[in-house]
């Protein structure tokens, strides 16, 4: 099997983004990316103090971003600034819990949905309609997903799980297209 560049991924993402606004393949596309060979590793960067957003590609349609998850490491709860976001596993396995999407900001603790484990090769979807989420990786280990947001997300709102209290973070890459970024 032909070692496939991750780079090279953009212009399929893209083709289907002009051909439908709301990716109907998109899904399949990074299902069968995560099931090929590909340089993928050379782009996965971890860090001891956070899980890390690695860049891959990002035009007006979406970005596209390798996240590092070493054991321990979680996300906060957060939502998605009104954009969709695909998620697919590309080592380890990666939890995901979701939260109600509080009706009043602020409103104390937040509702559990529970949550659900991905394996590798698989690919989860949501959206701000859907639920806030947290997400990790799962059995203690470390894991690798590849991330896709459409449009390009710049800041997102994090909830305090007890209080509902929100804050506003703007979003930074750890790397882009394999170069760090200073810190
Ligand atoms: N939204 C988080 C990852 S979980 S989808 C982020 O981009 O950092
Ligand atoms: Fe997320």
């Amino acid at each position: 099997m032909n070692r496939q560049a991750i780079f090279d991924l953009e212009r399929p993402l893209l083709q289907e983004f002009e051909r439908d606004p709301k990716g109907k393949r998109i899904a399949q596309i990074l299902a069968d990316f995560a099931g090929s060979k590909s340089d993928w590793k050379d782009y996965a960067l971890f860090a001891p103090k956070c899980y890390t957003r690695n860049l891959i590609a990002r035009n007006e349609w979406f970005e596209l971003l390798l996240l590092c998850w070493d054991a321990g490491q979680e996300s906060p709860i957060h939502n998605h600034a009104g954009q969709n976001c695909w998620m697919t596993v590309m080592e380890g396995e990666i939890e995901e819990l979701q939260y109600e999407y509080p009706s009043g900001r602020g409103k104390g603790e937040l509702v559990s949905r529970g949550g659900k484990v991905f394996a590798q090769g698989k690919v989860a979807f949501i959206n701000d309609e859907i639920a806030l989420h947290l997400v990790r990786p799962s059995n203690g280990k470390r894991g690798v997903s590849l991330h896709l947001y459409s449009r390009p997300i710049e800041t997102c709102e994090l909830y305090d799980e007890t209080t509902g209290t929100v804050v506003v973070r703007k979003m930074a890459y750890h790397s882009i297209r394999g170069s760090l970024v200073a810190s």
